[in-house]
């Protein structure tokens, strides 16, 4: 027996004196990160719109990325060529790569599940493709990513018990062999992912077999696909306490402020979602006192700020904490999101220009990233219910 760490392990600090929420870090390959924590999604090796310099800027950690996408084009090998995704992607932090199953259940067509995999025709070119949860490795493998996903079956919430049953067992199955095919322990981590919808049984089964498995990190996945968020706290409420207490645990595809509140509450660490850069990129703004969508006639002559309460991470060193924020980056300079104003961030939407769509992907995700940043310093304080109540009411969760 050593006690030599995997590749990725949670370092727990604090744990939030009313609520029980997490605050700790995440160790990998690529650097230390904060938690709880967002992470941008880069689904083709590109947050869409918003640079690996701009990144950084604004705060990013880990960012995600798509097996199924990386696969289909340009094609995993030729990343493994290039050096691998950090390198292709110029990207020097935390990369976690999720399997493919979420996507080719959401994009491709004509599928067919069966025991060994799933085949289906791509989004690309309509070839006919093969992913087994072999394969799902081997291409995360060639990527080169800190965290790769288990290949699962996702489900949509309201299927009956019986297939909920069959999937969720079959994905424990996709677990096992992903991690009987994982070579590379010291430099890549494994993470499992909880299924079984709306079922107590079926979550508790998966939870209990996953835990088995003795994986470096567990997400939940099948939530936020259609559910009510009551139904999705449900879930993570008797979830969530069948996780170990020092791994990280990942919600997939969440981004609403309430829902992330909620899910760190219930012990969530880890967050990924499509939503501010897809919303961004077509001119809706998320902010602290809700949504903005900057083509509206009224921001035509509106000379405030894009956002006068978001800092430029760059801009704000006494962003620490009592434990010392280890990403911290002196980068002098511009906020864009303080000086530029409203009015010009509808004009560039009304006139289509690439810049309008760039600030306001970035502006989502410095939201997001600042937001998680000051729910760090909550649980830090122990003001998570004061802090939940505050963003509640300025955002207007409260209102009829
Ligand atoms: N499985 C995988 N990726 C995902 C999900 C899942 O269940 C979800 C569900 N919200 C988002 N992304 N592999």
């Amino acid at each position: 027996m050593t006690d030599q760490k995997p590749a990725v392990w949670y370092e727990h600090l604090h744990t939030e004196k009313h609520t029980g929420a997490r605050r700790g870090r995440i160790h990998t390959p690529h650097g230390v990160f904060e938690t709880p924590m967002f992470m941008p999604v880069g689904t083709q090796g590109a947050v869409k719109g918003v640079d690996a310099r701009t990144l950084k800027e604004i705060g990013s950690q880990f960012i995600l990325s798509n097996t199924y996408h990386l696969w289909v084009r340009p094609g995993d090998e030729l990343i493994a060529e290039a050096g691998g995704l950090h390198k292709y992607m110029g990207w020097d932090q935390a990369i976690l790569t999720d399997s493919g199953g979420f996507q080719v259940f959401s994009l491709s067509d004509a599928r067919k599940l069966k025991e060994e995999g799933v085949t289906f025709q791509n989004h690309v070119n309509g070839d006919r493709m093969f992913l087994s949860p072999e394969v799902a490795m081997r291409i995360q493998n060639n990527l080169g990513s800190d965290v790769m996903m288990q290949l699962d079956e996702a489900i949509p919430y309201f299927e009956p018990y019986d297939y909920v049953k069959e999937s969720m067992q079959r994905s424990l199955r996709w677990a096992d062999r992903a991690q009987q095919y994982h070579k590379k322990t010291d430099s890549q981590a494994l993470f499992g992912i909880v299924q079984g919808a709306g079922f107590r049984a079926l979550r508790t089964e998966s939870a209990q077999e996953l835990v088995k498995m003795d994986l470096p990190g567990y997400a939940v996945g099948g939530l936020s696909v259609g559910e009510s968020k009551t139904e999705m706290n449900r879930v993570l409420d008797f979830t969530m306490p069948l996780l170990p207490e020092d791994k990280p645990r990942y919600l997939m595809g969440v981004a609403a402020p309430d829902s992330l509140i909620d899910s760190v509450m219930r012990g969530i660490d880890m967050f990924d979602c499509v939503l501010p850069t897809r919303i961004g990129r077509k001119g809706t703004l998320m902010t602290r006192h809700g949504r903005v969508v900057i083509r509206n006639a009224k921001y035509k002559n509106d000379f405030t700020p894009i956002d006068a309460d978001l800092s430029y991470y760059s801009d704000n060193p006494i962003r620490t904490n009592q434990f010392g924020d280890l990403a911290q980056y002196d980068i002098p300079g511009f906020n864009p999101f303080q000086t530029l104003t409203r009015s010009y961030l509808h004009h560039l939407f009304n006139a289509h220009e690439l810049l309008g769509a760039q600030i306001a992907s970035a502006h989502n995700l410095r939201f997001l990233l600042q937001f998680m940043e000051d729910m760090r310093r909550a649980i830090e304080n122990d003001e998570l219910l004061e802090f939940r109540e505050q963003v509640m009411e300025e955002y207007g969760y409260n209102k009829p």
